[in-house]
């Protein structure tokens, strides 16, 4: 997986529609099957991931939001005055106004996005709320290198936050890469703050990405909607099934979707082979341990500094800093 972003896409540029169409056909050419999680969301699938959030069975927001809420003023000490916030895949802001709230005044807060148009428009929304903060959106793909605005990199440290257990849905070589390149572009001093999902009882893993009312079947299954109508796909949805589950041994949710029975699906005049049962593996989602990420972390350059959790301890919010 490349550069995620619940990026509440308007309308896809050409090129992206090109590598849309280079990397289904890719994935779907691939023994066994897969497409990117990147392109779960278009405008349909970044509502139904907003509903998603909202499932009585998808703790992770809720698990999140109450962990920075609850501890806003302490992770708010890893945050000198005079610092610069880069949020990575900020999206919507939403995590960050709790942090925003509870911070010393500030160098800038850069929220930085592949969907410039949704932090374009955040960042109107938020400077109202908070008078003297620079908001300093920048369009990029958080996975690349990319430049940072002068009063960020003028600031005297630099401090990163990656919410949402978003780490979870790359591999974790791909993890590391981005921890790695976090390093680079926060510099010297950086401190970095993670969000991320925990190693729990499978039950509750399951339910989570199996809700009752069936939205992640929804969201996992407009993948093939999306194909049909950018890419001129054939996919009958009814011959196709949402399904997850915890992989134990690799410490993930897989989420996959399986034909119902043997089939030919035409995508951009291609002729896709299914036999009845093959699936399209479409998400990884990882959890950690605190030790766990703790030393993909230490690996790629960064000193563990604080853990805080919710009291089940299914979420964590972690920081690091820059080891020298
Ligand atoms: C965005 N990401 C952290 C979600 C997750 O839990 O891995 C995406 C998701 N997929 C199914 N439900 C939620």
């Amino acid at each position: 997986m490349v550069a995620l972003a619940r990026s509440r896409r308007v309308q896809p540029q050409p090129a992206e529609d090109a590598a849309f169409e280079a990397d289904v056909l890719a994935g779907l050419s691939a023994t066994p099957k897969r497409l990117l999680p990147k392109y779960f969301y278009d405008g349909v699938g970044s509502l139904l991931f907003e509903r998603i959030t909202e499932l009585p069975e998808y703790y992770p927001t809720r698990c999140e939001m109450r962990i920075l809420r609850d501890h806003a003023r302490d992770i708010a000490k890893l945050v000198s005055e005079g610092a610069a916030l880069v949020e990575f895949g900020s999206g919507s802001s939403k995590k960050a106004r709790i942090l925003l709230r509870a911070l010393r005044p500030l160098a800038a807060y850069v929220p930085v996005d592949i969907c410039g148009e949704m932090i374009e428009q955040e960042a109107l929304e938020l400077r109202p709320d908070f008078p003297g903060l620079k908001v300093l959106p920048v369009t990029a793909d958080i996975t690349q290198n990319f430049a940072l605005p002068a009063p960020a990199k003028a600031a005297p440290v630099r401090v990163g936050f990656f919410p949402g257990s978003t780490i979870g849905n790359f591999e974790p070589h791909e993890a590391a890469a981005f921890l790695r390149n976090a390093g680079r572009i926060l510099g010297t001093g950086a401190t970095l703050i993670v969000g991320a999902d925990l190693i729990k009882p499978v039950e509750v893993l399951n339910a989570a990405y199996n809700d009752a009312a069936g939205v992640t079947a929804k969201f996992n299954l407009n993948l093939l909607v999306r194909i049909n109508r950018e890419l001129g796909g054939t996919f009958k949805l009814d011959t196709f099934e949402h399904h997850a589950f915890y992989n134990r041994e690799r410490h993930r949710i897989e989420m996959h979707l399986a034909s119902l029975k043997r089939q030919k699906v035409k995508v951009a005049g291609e002729i896709i082979e299914f036999r009845a049962g093959e699936t399209i593996h479409t998400e990884n989602s990882y959890k950690y341990s605190v030790e766990s990420l703790g030393a993909l972390a230490r690996g790629a350059g960064w000193q563990p500094a604080g853990v805080w959790t919710d009291e089940r301890k299914y979420f964590s919010i972690q920081a690091f800093t820059l080891a020298v």
